[in-house]
């Protein structure tokens, strides 16, 4: 008899641990979500595997790629960066292309007006982008890291499907000299190596 009643109050205690963790759970996810709903993008739109492709192809004027040095250099006033999130090419999706080059770094002129032109190439993960003034290593929560530029910070996409890749842009002025890194700030990825410099130059001619 003693046996069985404690049978059953382990029972009982059992299931009410497992409501709790269960309730637990519930409620953690429901406060993640809503933190998420108010982190992640709601304003984007999706382009299609042309258009993405196109994306990889530089224009012929105003931009110089240096493979050998990993850079791109944007040589305009006005300038549109393609940032490809979760690149195919890649060996880890934890990175950034430009014009198919793998987290290079991007060499903008001192005052030019940039726009990031943001797109998740990725089917698993989101990602986001952000220009800061911290240098590497980052850590596993680099989510509160500021931008170094007002304007340089672009939400969370979702990852693609069906051919369909999520896009958006944001823009700022490269208004100070120096070299600053763009990383993706979902947990994990910028410690995964998910960022590259980004150089704010007075005179471009440097480089060459
Ligand atoms: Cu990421």
């Amino acid at each position: 008899m003693i046996q069985k009643r404690s049978m059953k109050t382990l029972a009982a205690g059992i299931i009410l641990v497992v409501a709790g963790i269960g309730m637990l759970i519930y409620t953690y996810g429901t406060v993640i979500n809503r933190l998420n709903n108010d982190y992640y993008s709601k304003n984007f739109t999706t382009i299609d595997k042309t258009a993405l492709l196109k994306l990889y192809t530089a224009p012929k004027t105003g931009v110089k790629i240096y493979k050998t040095r990993n850079s791109v250099e944007f040589l305009g006033k006005n300038v549109s960066i393609p940032m490809v999130a979760g690149p195919k090419n890649a060996k880890s999706m934890y990175s950034f292309a430009v014009y198919g080059l793998i987290n290079p770094t991007i060499i903008v002129r001192k005052d030019a007006k940039v726009t990031i032109q943001f797109i998740n190439e990725d089917d698993d993960m989101y990602h986001n982008i952000i220009i800061v003034n911290d240098r590497p290593p980052y850590p596993y929560m680099s989510m509160m890291i500021a931008p170094a530029f007002e304007g340089s910070f672009i939400r969370p996409l979702p990852e693609s499907s069906d051919n369909k890749y999520p896009t958006t842009s944001g823009s700022f002025i490269a208004s100070r000299t120096g070299t600053f890194h763009y990383i993706c700030q979902i947990m994990g990825h910028a410690s995964k190596g998910m960022y590259g410099k980004f150089v704010v130059m007075d005179n471009l001619t440097e480089m060459k």
